[in-house]
């Protein structure tokens, strides 16, 4: 009787319960497109059939929260996106198309976000308000205090959302965005997050970081709210991503949100993007739908198997498509167009 108790007080204070299930079954679909869109992204890396592999796999119980919350749309009432290149789940949870990021993997004409040019996971949504990603990182720290005066101006409940790495915030990018999101004459909407992973490429948190949790940088700045949440879990994440988007949208002041994450497939391609032994937060997530019955494992299958068929399906239709032609450079560099002075042969 004792044991049996303890097991349902276990249960009733898991928030879990307080989800609707359509909403979690969404969540864990995204999840589980996104690892098999990296997945797939890796095989084309080490297959030939790509470049340069970066991207989000263990990061997607942060990722998919964040999009699925965001205010979607174009132009100041909507949120901003200034994202690194661990950002997939928040792209697909916006509803991008797996499609479109393996097309940017084969660097093909097709490929929405760069015609075929810059490195996969870096996208560029003017449609959602989804910024360029830059390979150089840190650099959305800056950016992102662009959108937020614009937004802070305007009035309304759009925010400027940042993402990036825990290394990163060594940068007088991420700096700058702490002193400017939090003037006090003109503290701006601004979603700060930092994704933890424990690494900056091959260099470990612990030696690098006096500063103990990176949330601690919020300590000195007396009204922003700073918090270090459990990345690997869904749950958790929405709740903490929920809460402070609330407070940013009626404040109109930043938040700082530090989210611990596992980094599953090492820093990318150049160190080889095998799988490594971190936890797993789809593994996690599945083992509490299956215990709360929202979800069996026939049906778990189901959606790994339509979710691996959407990603193999996509690629093989990639693969027929072509390249940019090498005079395409010059588009698309301007808004208004290439003036004709341009120079366009190289040298010097
Ligand atoms: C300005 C700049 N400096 C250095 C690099 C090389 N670089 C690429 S990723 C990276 C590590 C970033 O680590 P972290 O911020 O923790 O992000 P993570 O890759 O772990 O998500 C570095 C140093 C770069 N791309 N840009
Ligand atoms: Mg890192």
């Amino acid at each position: 009787m004792g044991t049996r108790v303890k097991k349902l007080e276990q249960k009733s204070t898991d928030p879990i319960i307080k989800f609707q299930p359509e909403l979690l079954k969404k969540m864990h679909k995204l999840m589980v497109l996104d690892r098999c869109l990296e997945e797939r992204l890796i095989k084309m890396s080490k297959g030939g059939d790509g470049f340069f592999w970066i991207g989000g796999p263990g990061e997607e119980a942060f990722g998919v929260p964040l999009g699925l919350l965001a205010q979607k749309g174009q132009g100041l009432d909507y949120d901003y996106f200034h994202f690194h290149y661990r950002s997939s789940g928040t792209a697909l949870a916006l509803g991008a198309s797996v499609i479109d990021t393996i097309r940017q993997m084969r660097t093909v004409a097709t490929d929405p976000y760069s015609r075929g040019r810059n490195f996969v996971n870096h996208y560029c949504i003017p449609e959602w308000n989804v910024m360029p990603v830059a390979p150089t990182i840190e650099t959305q720290y800056s950016t992102v205090i662009g959108t937020a005066i614009a937004q802070k101006k305007h009035g309304g409940t759009g925010i400027s959302i940042v993402t990036g790495g825990d290394a990163g915030t060594a940068e007088g990018d991420f700096h700058s965005c702490l002193v400017w999101a939090n003037r006090p004459a003109n503290p701006l909407p601004i979603l700060i997050t930092v994704t933890n992973n424990g690494f900056g490429i091959s260099t470990s948190y612990e030696g690098q970081h006096g500063e103990g949790q990176i949330s601690n940088w919020a300590k000195a700045f007396e009204d922003m709210p700073g918090r270090t949440i459990n990345g690997n879990d869904p749950i958790e994440t929405y709740l903490a991503i929920q809460e402070a988007m609330n407070f940013i949208r009626k404040e109109r002041r930043p938040y700082l949100l530090e989210v611990l994450t596992s980094r599953l497939h090492g820093h990318s391609s150049s160190s080889g993007a095998n799988r490594v032994d971190e936890p797993d937060c789809i593994t996690m997530f599945e083992e509490r739908l299956l215990k709360f019955q929202i979800i069996s494992n026939g049906e778990k299958e189901k959606v790994w198997d339509a979710c691996r068929s959407e990603c193999d399906e996509a690629f093989q239709q990639v693969k027929a498509e072509k390249y940019p032609d090498a005079d395409d450079i010059w588009n698309g560099i301007f808004v208004e167009g290439l003036s004709d002075s341009y120079p366009k042969k190289g040298g010097s």
